[in-house]
């Protein structure tokens, strides 16, 4: 990647180290550090990036807590006029979409126009669509009565306060806007964490949200690793944290939560099961189990990574998906041909390579892929793999790269069996013509979100979360307002 084929305002973005975003201001690390952030393509360094430790932690909480208190400028906006702010900075972003799928594009390989019309325009309708909840956060009134007295009671949702959002490197952005939008929506105020593979987006963000009018204090930017992560969920005075990553840190999360007793949602690790029976119309479940399994370079927490075949058809499904992953080219988020960009790092390129070799000791079969693409950046081959069984690593372990296991089964009975079989349980599919095996078969699969023909359609208006170990919560829709409030009864006798 040539600087030459960045916007300008983009070059400019990178061609200065970035700084914090505490309190409104920009600034540097308190200790002075800088991290470098890396082009996956290139393993080249993009910019530095300023690096949060304990005190800038300690001062973006104590802003946060400041922009919540009763009184501040955040506290004094109405619902209509947070609402009219989030809307505002729905249309910055669209305004400026270009520039932030190239910073995608640019710091974690995803292919630009996917980018563009994925991720910054879900970012878009998050805020849009929220803005609309804004002043929709309502209560309830319980009709009470006793032997003495008459009572009014009611319910009332308020802001929880400080929320540390922790996010992922492989939705940079949405996953931002994830953790920002409904927090903001019912007036918390956040520190945000971006993960150390891609804070650029963020930070751009961070801008747009000054620009817009948001107070200072009310959305605070700290790029960092999990040390900065974790200071931030052992703060006494963050009162939620909001986490989307590994399930290994999601329980780390949970126990040191528990020192304030703050808040948890938790959206963790996936593996989740594609089902694709003998009676499914094949020229649509064929692509779209490709698409399920290989979406955003296989690094999505709900791809569908395990394929279960009915036995009937099963040569036939895999063959269709081994010759979609043959044409799908792999190559620079810059170039538009490319489908298919490099893997987030060399952490995940290690990961992912290591499952092909692994896949291959324990006996499966490399029914297409298997392989690094170049000897520069963290390409490797869309893989199928089959002759799996269970006990296998590649079958249990979430390979967060675009792998897929395919396995044959018999009967339904065993298919459901065979598909809970897994610590996990984010996300879940079925391919059939018959309506009755479709939902009497979902509604059996333990998993938060489940397609039926279809899978990876989307909406910012529907709830996601996980079963088992892949978290705690739901975020989105109206259920993902609740997540950031408390619940206050109110009991008057009349
Ligand atoms: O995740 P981590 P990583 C899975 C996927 C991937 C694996 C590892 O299988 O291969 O996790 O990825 C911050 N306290 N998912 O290492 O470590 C960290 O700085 C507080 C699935 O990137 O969980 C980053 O901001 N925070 C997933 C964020 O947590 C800590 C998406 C995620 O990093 C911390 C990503 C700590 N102790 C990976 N340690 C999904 N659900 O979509 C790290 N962090």
């Amino acid at each position: 990647m040539t600087n030459a084929a960045l916007l300008p305002s983009v070059a400019e973005f990178v061609g200065s180290p970035r700084q914090l975003l505490i309190d409104g201001e920009w600034q540097d690390a308190a200790d002075g550090r800088t991290f470098a952030t890396i082009d996956p393509a290139t393993e080249d360094a993009i910019t530095q990036v300023a690096q949060a430790g304990p005190e800038d932690v300690n001062r973006a909480v104590a802003a946060a807590r400041r922009a919540f208190e009763h009184g501040s400028a955040w506290n004094r906006f109405t619902p209509r006029q947070r609402g009219r702010l989030l809307w505002r900075i729905a249309d910055l972003l669209e305004e400026h979409a270009d520039e932030f799928a190239q910073l995608e594009a640019l710091d974690g390989g995803k292919p630009f126009v996917g980018a563009r019309d994925g991720d910054v325009a879900t970012a878009a309708e998050l805020f849009r669509y929220f803005a609309g909840w804004a002043n929709k956060t309502e209560g309830t009134t319980i009709p009470l009565s006793s032997e003495t007295s008459e009572f009014l009671a009611y319910t009332v949702r308020e802001p929880i306060g400080v929320v540390a959002g922790i996010v992922p490197w492989n939705f940079p952005l949405t996953m931002a806007a994830f953790k920002i939008v409904p927090a903001i929506t019912v007036g918390n105020t956040v520190v945000l964490k971006p993960a150390e593979q891609t804070p650029l987006s963020a930070l751009r963000l961070g801008e747009l949200l000054l620009e817009a009018g948001l107070p200072a204090g009310v959305v605070n930017v700290l790029p960092g690793f999990g040390d900065t992560g974790a200071a931030l969920v052992a703060h006494r005075d963050v009162d939620k944290v909001a986490f989307t990553g590994s399930t290994e840190v999601g329980k780390k999360i949970a126990a040191a939560a528990a020192g304030n007793l703050k808040k948890v949602s938790l959206e963790l690790g996936g593996k989740a099961p594609n089902l694709v029976f003998d009676d499914a119309d094949l020229a649509k479940a064929i692509p779209g189990s490709a698409h399920a399994a290989f979406f955003n370079q296989g690094q999505c927490c709900v791809n569908g990574s395990r394929l279960y075949v009915q036995r009937g058809v099963f040569d036939e499904v895999v063959a269709g998906i081994a010759e979609i992953a043959r044409g799908i080219r792999v190559g620079s988020a810059f170039d538009e041909r490319t489908d298919m960009g490099p893997l987030i790092s060399d952490e995940q390129f290690a990961k992912v390579t290591g499952y092909l070799e692994a896949g291959v000791a324990e006996g499966a079969t490399v029914a297409e892929g298997g392989v690094r693409v170049g000897d520069r950046g963290y390409f490797v081959r869309p893989t199928v793999f089959t002759d799996v069984s269970e006990q296998m690593s590649i079958q249990q372990d979430e390979i967060f790269g675009p792998v897929v296991t395919a396995v044959p089964f018999d009967t339904e009975e065993e298919a459901i069996r065979l598909a809970n079989d897994t610590r996990y349980g984010l996300a879940a599919g079925v391919w059939s013509r018959d309506i009755g095996t479709a939902h009497r078969v979902g509604g059996r699969l333990r998993a938060g979100t489940i397609w039926l023909n279809s899978w990876h359609a989307d909406d910012v208006t529907l709830p996601r979360g996980g079963y088992k170990e892949s978290g705690w919560g739901r975020e989105l829709g109206s259920f993902g307002l609740e997540d950031y409030t408390e619940l206050k009864t109110v009991i008057a006798e009349l």
